[in-house]
């Protein structure tokens, strides 16, 4: 007995420094002077998990007993980003692990810093979609997210004479400790093959896919946990392998070699994530891998739901699943032939189960964005899935037919098939006539959704299109990101609980005004530029001034987020102070933060041209350091909880009409940071809340864009007015900046007059330049700045994916939370 009790408590330690010594000798076989960094990290972040897991099997063990509803939540992406400081502040460790560790002799900073991001995801859409499982969790909603455990994440950039360079991110490659392998749910599924027809003893056809390839997918867990609460919650990514009989067929006929290369081929599946933010149609391994995560996630869902219930008809009581995006849109052909040719239900009985289960969605209303698949590639593919998708379609014409009769016009537009050579699968409209709602992300988009991408849907649907503004979680992105702005909301008593209640820092607007309050706020800034300004000089080499205002545009590149409008807004103010270097503006350092998708040559030319001016500006005596531009290289999850809690003003300039809602807006506005901004997404909001006296609102509106559209819009005629955009659009197109590679930003110059200048960059210049300095004169008046600055953290309490989550539960998925005892 007493062996067994020593054992338990080996295994399931109370002392949390025990623990970790624990780990450091059981697990990884080390002493700690031999242990290294790395080590430490491991065996501290194992130590907390295990804090972690016994609430983890506590609540699927609930959630089976109560054989309770679940969301299902289907994504391609999640940039989790690091694990280990939220997990602790979830858990309601930090200072115990923190101080065990202090007490081993680790230094803290050093040992969070070896943790490399799960950056699973390109940007905002996983970026979400791992905020909304922390929510989930924390609301104590039971929900499973499901995904690919990519073994290389999004590449890790670096700079080569301002030019981007990409490398594999391999961030597993020694293993993680947070992801728990569950063999025993591994699945195999079918690809590729060809459909016949076979014929039953009633003569009956059924059509059989044959001449399949298998594939297995291996899940492994991810806890979630939720923050001061029981519920843990898991990610199950899945792993492709190759099936054994697979590799067996090969083997027989003597081919070894040939056996193991197709095992690897088994493997590229879940090997890498699409690094194209936005667009990556036509690759027939992205169509693999959206068929293997959500066949997968199907199989194990329906596995679950026959664990303790019978039958199909209340499938839908216990299961709704979301389509992150048109990604999974797969999912509805799916689940219809698992239904339809595996299960033998009807055909109306297995459509009424799928348009009860699944919901939609939308992320992007730009149409390069909208997933379609030539007809050819799919029928390779997944062949009875295409005849699946023909038998939705043809059903959908006559519901078209019968309504709009004669109306060929409502039939093209509507068709999930989309007429020409190829024709091209939509995997939106699957999506959309597959599901019960489709929502947006920000009002402003679900209302483009209706009028502009979707009108005769919404016509043949109403109702179906709702809107779910997005939010962002303020534990990462307050509480771990900005400790010391957490202790001082703390210190002020306006709630104890604001990190789970975010609406409680309205608590904060009568503090606005207090002196000593503001004092404190904007220490607490300074203190996070100086932090910040550290970080620059590691990174890029260059001295900025934490006096100075630190003005922050991080997001991925793209034409339409506008980085090159605030470069011409750099190249206008450096213009003006090298005429006259006594200028009276505010010091100024630029902080940019971007991947740019490795084909796309003009974001990659915008990110050389903002490196190569900096390399000018931030060596030119002659305006005194009063400017600063600097590119933070690898901008990644881990890197924005750097930059956040330093910015001053968030730029937010995206084209009216492009962006869907943005996130980054909301984690800026939280830290004080105040937004320049159009009005496009969730700026919208985010002003609404904060009032129009503590945001920067300029440029068209979207119905102002949309009419630029109609006449004939003519960015020549823009650079002709204007003496300060000619020169600074001149200047770029020179090689001024760049001497020692003449003409290599020659084809930025010409995207914005020939090119015809797309995204309206030359139409909202006069004005972003006005409301600059607007901006300028504000940062001027440090007790007016710190005013807004703190009415903004008071005032975006909406922004919680808390409330984000509340509305998916009440509206979309009927889903109860369920508290774990
Ligand atoms: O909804 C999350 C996020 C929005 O905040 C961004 O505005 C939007 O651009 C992004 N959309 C995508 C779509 N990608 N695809 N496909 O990333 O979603």
């Amino acid at each position: 007995a007493k062996k067994a009790a020593k054992k338990t408590v080996a295994s399931a330690p109370t002392d949390m420094k025990q623990a970790i010594l624990d780990h450091l000798k059981f697990t990884l076989a080390h002493n700690p002077t031999a242990a290294t960094k790395r080590d430490w990290w491991t065996c501290i972040s194992l130590a907390v998990r295990d804090r972690i897991v016994d609430n983890m099997i506590k609540t699927q063990q609930t959630h089976f007993e109560k054989n309770v509803r679940r969301c299902y939540y289907l994504s391609m992406e999640y940039l989790m980003g690091r694990m280990l400081v939220n997990n602790m502040y979830s858990a309601g460790v930090y200072d115990e692990a923190r101080s065990a560790a202090e007490e081993l002799g680790v230094n803290w900073d050093e040992i969070c810093e070896e943790e490399l991001d799960m950056g699973l995801g390109n940007g905002g859409l996983g970026r979400l979609a791992a905020c909304f499982l922390d929510s989930l969790a924390t609301l104590d909603l039971p929900a499973v997210g499901y995904g690919i455990y990519y073994e290389f994440g999004l590449f890790k950039q670096s700079f080569e004479n301002g030019h981007q360079i990409e490398h594999p991110d391999s961030w597993k490659m020694f293993g993680t400790p947070w992801d728990i392998v569950r063999p025993e749910y591994t699945q195999t599924l079918k690809v590729y093959g060809n459909v016949e027809t076979q014929f039953d003893e009633k003569g009956d056809p059924h059509p059989i896919w044959v001449n399949t390839k298998s594939i297995q997918g291996v899940p492994y867990d991810i806890p979630i946990s939720g923050y001061d609460t029981k519920t843990v919650n898991f990610l199950r990514l899945w792993s492709s392998r190759s099936s054994e009989e697979f590799d067996l067929e090969e083997f027989n006929k003597g081919d070894y070699v040939e056996a193991v290369r197709e095992k690897a081929v088994g493997e590229t599946i879940s090997k890498v994530l699409y690094p194209n933010d936005k667009t990556e149609n036509g690759k027939e391994l992205r169509l693999v891998q959206q068929y293997f995560f959500v066949s997968c996630s199907l199989h194990d869902i329906i596995r679950r739901y026959f664990k303790n219930n019978e039958g199909w008809d209340g499938f839908a009581d216990k299961v709704a699943i979301q389509l992150n995006d048109t990604h999974p849109a797969i999912g509805v052909a799916e689940l219809m032939r698992i239904l339809v040719d595996e299960q033998n239900l009807s055909w109306d009985h297995a459509w009424d189960i799928c348009t009860k289960t699944f919901a939609y969605t939308n992320h992007t209303l730009l149409p390069e964005a909208l997933e379609k698949w030539s007809v050819p590639l799919f029928e390779k593919v997944l062949p009875r899935h295409l005849q699946i998708i023909f038998e939705i379609n043809r059903r959908l014409m006559d519901t078209i037919e019968a309504r709009w009769p004669g109306d060929n016009w409502m039939k093209r537009d509507l068709s999930l098939i989309e007429e020409g050579h190829p024709k091209m699968v939509r995997m939106a409209h699957l999506a959309v006539v597959g599901s019960h709602t489709v929502n947006g992300v920000a009002a402003i988009h679900s209302e483009l959704l209706k009028s502009v991408l979707f009108p005769s849907f919404n016509a043949l649907y109403p109702g179906k299109f709702t809107n779910m503004t997005n939010g962002i979680t303020p534990r990462r992105w307050l509480l771990a990101c900005n400790p010391k702005l957490s202790k001082l909301i703390d210190s002020k008593k306006i709630s104890k609980d604001w990190p789970k209640n975010l609406d409680a820092l309205r608590g904060l607007e009568k503090f606005a005004d207090d002196k000593k309050f503001q004092d404190s706020y904007m220490k607490i800034k300074y203190e996070n530029k100086v932090a910040l300004a550290e970080t620059i000089k590691e990174l890029c080499d260059v001295e900025v001034d934490p006096n100075a205002l630190f003005d922050v545009q991080i997001k991925r590149l793209h034409e339409y987020k506008r980085q090159h409008l605030n470069l011409l807004h750099i190249l206008t103010l450096y213009r003006r102070l090298l005429h006259n270097p006594d200028l009276d503006v505010a010091p100024r350092v630029f902080i940019f933060g971007a991947k740019a998708a490795p084909g796309y040559y003009l974001a990659k030319t915008i990110i050389k041209a903002i490196n190569s001016v900096g390399k000018v500006i931030n060596n030119d005596e002659r305006i005194k350091g009063k400017l600063k531009v600097v590119f933070l290289p690898n901008y990644r999850v881990s890197l924005a909880a750097k930059i956040i809690p330093a910015a001053d003003l968030s730029e937010q300039i995206s084209t009216a009409g492009k962006e869907a809602s943005g996130t980054g807006n909301m984690k800026l506005a939280l830290n004080g940071a105040l937004t320049i901004g159009t009005l496009d997404g969730a700026n919208i909001e985010i002003g609404e809340e904060v009032g129009d006296d503590n945001i920067f609102i300029f440029g068209k509106t979207v119905e102002e864009i949309q009419a630029l559209d109609v006449q004939g819009y003519d960015p020549i005629s823009h650079y002709n007015a204007d003496e300060e955009l000619r020169a600074v659009v001149d200047w770029i197109g020179s090689s001024y900046f760049t001497p020692d590679e003449p003409h290599v930003l020659e084809s930025l110059k010409s995207s914005l007059l020939e090119g015809g200048d797309p995204f309206k960059v030359l139409a909202d210049y006069r004005s972003y330049i006005d409301c600059q300095d607007r901006v300028s004169d504000a940062f001027k008046d440090e007790k007016a700045w710190a005013r807004m600055a703190i009415l903004n953290t008071a005032r975006v309490g909406k922004f919680s994916t808390d409330r984000t989550m509340r509305e998916y539960a009440s509206e979309i998925w009927n889903l109860p939370p369920v508290k774990i005892k």
